[in-house]
């Protein structure tokens, strides 16, 4: 074992290692996203494909995508803020997708730190905390977790990516959709599209998944984006659009914590923008103010790596999409923010 956040196991061996397991928790990060409840869903109906007798639960923390229950199905999934693990849980095996870093899993810290040497990781971020598990697969070039997944549930199967069964292929499909945003972003490369080939191949109706997930907004979230354009600043020349928004903002919107999804990104179409970033008041855990940085940027010569920037900031991400949390108001953080970007 090396202390460097890479693969130390390839998806053959791992489908080896977890075959046996009788029981399975798999797991993500805090707040899961399309690639995280898609990776997890899939690996587990690859599970209980293969051996029925397998009991798999999946766990997820902080707020869930409001198009969840159009996915989840009759698959088990437990919220862990209302149902904390307890001592009754003790499954042979444990994997967590589409992270491998502590601060995405600060409500399981109690339950994984004794269980590494059953712990696989599958994630494809640059940074993470290798003393969590003694197995990782770890591709910081794959453009989802997705990608990743996809090869293990195969060789779990003993099939290909293009003959996966169409309820595993189905949640892969959204993952590797919503994580390349629809297949826009840089990450985007040749594998992406025969994976999202084989999938559909594999029977996913993919207009079915695009309307599940951005055709089922509610008023108040597209109301709340309405205040994020109000509030938009321009600072560096044009190169960085900035926004605010305040608990009072989510309140007079009637939007939800986690509206603020896909923001940043809409700003990006701003011709002279580089980096888009979001700022929103929040509360921590302990009922602290705390405000939620979040940043995209547009690939490119004069690209801005908001992961460095992020970074900076006690958070991190990818090249192109990063975030962090700042303990203070959004009036201190902003400063800040624009300075880990260069802003001049
Ligand atoms: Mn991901």
């Amino acid at each position: 074992m090396t202390d460097t956040y890479t693969a130390n196991t390839t998806p053959a061996e791992a489908a080896r290692w977890l075959a046996p397991a009788r029981s399975v928790v798999i797991t993500t990060h805090f707040r899961p996203d399309g690639d995280a409840v898609g990776s997890s869903l899939a690996l587990a109906r690859a599970l209980t494909a293969r051996d029925p007798e397998t009991r798999v639960e999946l766990w997820y923390a902080g707020i869930l995508p409001q198009y969840l229950d159009a996915v989840i199905g009759e698959t088990p999934f437990r919220h862990l803020d209302t149902h904390p693990p307890t001592e009754a849980d003790t499954p042979d095996a444990v994997v967590i997708v589409d992270t491998g870093a502590w601060s995405q899993l600060e409500t399981l810290r109690d339950f994984l730190t004794p269980r590494a040497e059953r712990t696989l990781i599958v994630d494809h971020h640059l940074s993470g905390d290798p003393p969590i598990a003694d197995r990782r697969i770890v591709d910081g070039t794959a453009a989802a977790a997705a990608q990743l997944v996809a090869d293990l549930c195969a060789e779990l199967l003993g099939c290909t990516t293009a003959t996966l069964p169409e309820p595993v292929a189905n949640p892969l499909y959204m993952g590797l959709a919503t994580d390349t945003g629809w297949f826009r972003y840089s990450s985007v490369t040749p594998r992406v599209f025969h994976l999202a080939a084989d999938f559909i191949a594999a029977g996913v109706d993919h207009t079915e998944i695009f309307r599940i997930i951005e055709q089922r907004e509610r008023p108040g979230r597209i109301r709340l984006f309405g205040r994020a354009i109000e509030a938009l600043e321009l600072h560096d020349h044009g190169r960085i659009a900035l926004t605010t928004l305040t608990e009072s903002d989510f309140k007079l919107a009637g939007a939800k914590p986690g509206d603020t999804g896909g923001f940043a990104d809409r700003f990006l179409a701003i011709e002279t923008v580089l980096v888009a970033v979001v700022l929103n008041e929040s509360h921590d855990h302990a009922g602290e103010q705390i405000t939620k940085i979040s940043m995209r940027s547009k690939p490119g010569p004069e690209a801005i790596d908001v992961n460095k920037a992020a970074a900076t900031l006690g958070g991190g991400g990818h090249a192109r999409a990063a975030g962090a949390r700042y303990a203070g108001p959004i009036d201190e953080t902003k400063p800040l923010v624009l300075a880990a970007l260069g802003a001049s």
